[in-house]
């Protein structure tokens, strides 16, 4: 048996290890001494009430083999120019300070190296550090978390681990990913590292029912799905906004939940991702073409969902705090809600791509019983031009809470409106009664039969929406 410092007895349990002391019980996950763990394994200690984290210490990782350091968190880096989410929103280009950094998918993030929820503190080790085949040692200095007599674990033998033999067999297609370690992967993040970049079978990641609170980023794959076992039960999130991870000097965003940058061919269906955090806060970023959503929910604050590419939506909900689309996709919305403060969308539509949102059978509900369908501020001071081919086009949408001018402000320099496409066909209330449209803004327009037939033909049409592409929902 291993000896603890704070402990003087020591019970095995199926799931955990409890740990008794002074009294007071703690739990390991991964249990000591466990075996088959997943590489990408978070770390969790359960207290008997929430622990406070330190601001000084260190967390390690040894290899018990050859007790080579595999990955050290450092508790007295500062987590990032605004650890709570609540300061300035722009880059800060002269701050050399070191955060704490994470690579995920490819790119750099500030992440919170410990969260505690409830009674649990769950450590994040450096992505992709663990290999598969190897045993492992955690010590924890004191003062990194603070509860109760914890006073962490100084020895490189009092929490150990290994991890599987090997990862999934080479042209496995389905992987499944389980909150608890028991399947191929205990992270969303460590399944979609490992799906291929281009494969010749679609690859299926299944996420069982769960609370996965891991900031999400992966770039360039193709041909991958990834499916919750149950909308409500599986649900995927992080705090992360523009203020916890301002802007970069180059490449994508940084501050959503969820991001998928430049992929083709990816369906997301059946699942709930938030960001716990208000602000510039997306709870999803697609940057991708042909890209399916399905039965999910999205809950986001400001720009709750930005959208790049070619987006098929069908039968799902994003709640947002205005501007909840940021839209410079095409996107064809389906059977969808849209619940939103302030304006539901700013829509970037650009000339060349022709089309914007296209909202068919959904219901949009202004939360605050005043909001607009869409805005074009004026963003940067009357300097740039305002978006004169955005589109937003809502066919049979029932709604509550928009106010009677139903769209704006439209605003900045003039500009030629023509070209505008905020377009409305049979607006009704939620009990599918006509809406009084008759303060509408001047540069919105009312579409009727028999006159729009044509342009009410194409708008349903997914595939005139979505440049060419007829989506298939797998
Ligand atoms: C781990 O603990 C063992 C036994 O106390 C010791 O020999 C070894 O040097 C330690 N390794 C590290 C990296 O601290
Ligand atoms: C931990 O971070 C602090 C602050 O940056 C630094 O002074 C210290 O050297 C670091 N400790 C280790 C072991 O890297
Ligand atoms: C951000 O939140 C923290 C913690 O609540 C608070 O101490 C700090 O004053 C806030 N900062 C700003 C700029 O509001
Ligand atoms: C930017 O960071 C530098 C260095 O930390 C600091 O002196 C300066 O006040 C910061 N500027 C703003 C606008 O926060
Ligand atoms: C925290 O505890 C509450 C109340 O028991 C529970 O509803 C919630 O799901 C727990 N949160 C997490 C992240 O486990
Ligand atoms: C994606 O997977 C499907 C089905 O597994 C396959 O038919 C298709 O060829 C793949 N696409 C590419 C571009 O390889
Ligand atoms: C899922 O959650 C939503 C919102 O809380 C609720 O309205 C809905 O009934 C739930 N659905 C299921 C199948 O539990
Ligand atoms: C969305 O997230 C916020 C912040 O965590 C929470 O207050 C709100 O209840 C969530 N809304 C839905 C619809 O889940
Ligand atoms: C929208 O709903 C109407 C009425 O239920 C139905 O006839 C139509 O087929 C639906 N449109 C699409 C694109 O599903
Ligand atoms: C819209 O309603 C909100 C909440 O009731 C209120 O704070 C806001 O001033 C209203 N805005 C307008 C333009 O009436
Ligand atoms: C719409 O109304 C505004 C003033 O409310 C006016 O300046 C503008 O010229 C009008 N645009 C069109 C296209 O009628
Ligand atoms: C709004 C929210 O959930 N904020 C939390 C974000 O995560 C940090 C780190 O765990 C918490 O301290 C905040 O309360």
């Amino acid at each position: 048996m291993k000896s603890l410092a704070i402990l003087s007895i020591l019970l095995s349990t199926a799931r955990g290890v409890s740990l008794s002391t002074r009294g007071e019980d703690i739990q390991l996950f991964p249990a000591d001494g466990a075996k088959n763990v997943n590489p990408d394994t978070q770390l969790k200690i359960t207290f008997p009430s929430p622990p406070t984290i330190g601001s000084s210490g260190l967390i390690r990782v040894y290899d018990e083999a050859d007790n080579k350091l595999i990955d050290t968190l450092n508790m007295s880096i500062p987590t990032s120019p605004s650890p709570f989410g609540n300061g300035s929103t722009k880059a800060n280009y002269s701050d050399t300070t070191t955060y704490q950094t994470n690579i995920i998918g490819g790119l750099d993030f500030y992440f919170y190296p410990i969260i505690v929820r409830n009674n649990t503190a769950t450590i994040y080790l450096h992505n992709n550090q663990l290999d598969y085949g190897r045993t492992y040692g955690v010590t924890i200095e004191p003062g990194v978390l603070k509860q109760g007599g914890f006073n962490g674990f100084t020895s490189n033998s009092s929490w150990t681990f290994s991890t599987k033999p090997h990862g999934p067999k080479a042209g496995t297609t389905d992987v499944v990913v389980a909150a608890d370690g028991s399947a191929d992967f205990s992270t969303v993040q460590g399944a979609i590292d490992w799906a291929p970049l281009n494969p010749t079978k679609r690859i299926t990641i299944w996420i069982k029912d769960g609370n996965y609170e891991e900031l999400v980023y992966w770039q360039y794959k193709t041909n991958l799905t990834i499916r919750g076992q149950s909308r409500n039960g599986t649900i995927v999130g992080y705090p992360n906004n523009s203020a916890f991870n301002p802007p970069n000097r180059q490449g994508p965003s940084r501050r959503p939940a969820f991001q998928m940058n430049g992929v083709t061919d990816v369906q997301l269906s059946s699942f709930t991702i938030n960001n716990y955090y208000k602000g510039q806060a997306e709870s999803l970023l697609v940057n991708g073409l042909r890209v399916v959503l399905d039965h999910m929910t999205l809950n986001g604050s400001g720009d709750g969902f930005t959208t790049y590419g070619t987006i098929y939506i069908t039968d799902s909900k994003l709640t947002g705090d205005g501007d909840s689309v940021l839209g410079y996709g095409s996107v064809f919305w389906l059977r969808s809600e849209i619940d939103s403060h302030s304006a539901v969308t700013w829509t970037r539509t650009v000339q060349a791509q022709r089309h914007g949102n296209v909202f068919v059978n959904c219901t949009i509900i202004g939360l605050d019983g005043n909001d607009t369908f869409a805005r074009l501020p004026d963003n940067t001071g009357g300097v740039m031009p305002n978006w004169p081919y955005a589109e937003v086009v809502l066919i049979n949408t029932k709604t509550a809470g928009i106010a009677p001018v139903g769209w704006g402000p439209v605003a900045g320099p003039p500009f030629d409106t023509s070209h505008l496409h905020l377009w409305e066909y049979n607006t009704m209330d939620l009990d599918g009664q006509p809406v009084d449209v008759s303060q509408r803004l001047n540069v919105s327009r009312q579409l009727s039969l028999p006159k729009d037939a044509k342009i009410l033909a194409e708008y349903t049409d997914p595939t005139y929406v979505l440049d060419g592409w007829t989506p298939v929902v797998l």
